[in-house]
């Protein structure tokens, strides 16, 4: 197999626990998961689906904090190991471009990318339905909504790290206003974030069980020199509900609605207790990594059951290798997605 590196800066500071003797599966958990546990703040009954970044010497993240009332919003928190994390104990105070206060009715899914000197957060909140909310900041004390960038229905929206050809760039999937049996991940770009345009196809749920319903994004996609390492979500409906898993697969540095490799096999699906029992069962749900430019280690992010947060790793040569044995990228995959 050929060597694959990660194109991004070093974070030795990542946490990491090496591959278990025996473990045969492309990824494993960090042994002590649930990392952030239930009733985590006074009105938050459980945290889960959210996204962390480095940040200074320490860590960043935007967490999905489901209140007592059933609502959920995006809560901020800081850490110095990215594994024990202090959240603020209120909800972040957005602010639209002229500085009034811009709360969401709710907030969902939390992504977090820097592109160039700027950190955006995007979530799914209501506009009318299910859509894509997005924040900026330059230093997580004020927060600025901008524009919402699609139309309703949309869930999932995940920005790239950089500019492509000069534009943002932002992973969605068009959906309906409930619990959605069907998506496709698209992709969208933006000279602005602002307005946007070029929407293509990337890639659609397919024949393998755990991602026969729906897709989505999950991760902010990894820049290696092989093309974007993508963790994505995988739907099955059962029938005993839905089961979340994560997927992954590599798509084209210029044009990412390419895909040139998509494993068959999903690479973490529901097995511990904290993903098998939960607010809803049966979730792993990607929503950030830690990746280190000089080692290739990645620790994957993902919400667990809707409950909690879990940390899980691999190598880029690792989860390259594994993609490459199963890749079942079809032409539709392969193509540039435009009809
Ligand atoms: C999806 C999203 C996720 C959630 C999942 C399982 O539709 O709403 O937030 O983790 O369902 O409930």
């Amino acid at each position: 197999m050929s060597e694959i590196k990660l194109i991004c800066p070093p974070l030795p500071n990542m946490p990491w626990q090496d591959k278990p003797a025996g473990c045969t599966a492309p990824m494993w958990r960090h042994t002590e998961n649930p990392i952030i546990g239930r009733n985590p703040l006074p009105n938050v009954a459980r945290i889960f689906n959210s996204a962390v970044m480095p940040y200074e010497d320490g860590f960043v993240g935007v967490f999905r904090g489901e209140q007592r009332d059933g609502v959920s919003h995006i809560y901020f928190g800081t850490s110095r190991d990215a594994l024990h994390w202090d959240f603020e104990p209120d909800k972040i105070p957005f602010t639209d471009e002229s500085g009034k206060p811009f709360q969401p009715i709710y907030a969902y899914d939390p992504r977090l990318v820097k592109v160039d000197d700027t950190y955006y957060a995007m979530w799914c909140q209501d506009m009318y339905g299910a859509a894509i909310g997005v924040a900026k900041t330059k230093d997580f004390k004020s927060f600025t909504r901008i524009e919402n960038p699609f139309l309703p229905y949309n869930r999932n929206a995940v920005l790239f790290p950089r500019k492509i050809n000069g534009n943002f760039v932002m992973l969605s999937r068009p959906c309906d206003n409930g619990h959605t049996a069907f998506g496709d991940i698209f992709i969208s770009e933006s000279p602005d974030m602002q307005f946007w345009g070029r929407h293509r196809h990337v890639m659609g749920r397919t024949s393998c069980w755990w991602e026969g319903l729906k897709i989505g994004g999950g991760a902010a996609p990894i820049e290696t020199d092989k093309g974007w390492l993508m963790f994505y979500h995988g739907v099955v409906n059962t029938c005993n509900g839905y089961v979340y898993s994560v997927g992954a697969a590599i798509l084209d540095l210029d044009e990412p609605s390419k895909v040139l490799h998509r494993c068959a096999s999903y690479i973490l699906t529901p097995e511990e207790w904290y993903e098998e029992r939960g607010f809803v069962p049966n979730v792993c749900f990607p929503c950030a990594t830690l990746h280190d430019s000089e080692t290739g280690r990645i620790a994957l992010y993902y919400g667990c059951a809707d409950s909690y947060v879990g940390v899980a790793y691999t190598t880029a040569q690792e989860i390259y290798d594994y993609i490459l044995k199963y890749d079942h990228a079809s032409e539709d995959d392969k193509s540039l997605g435009r009809r």
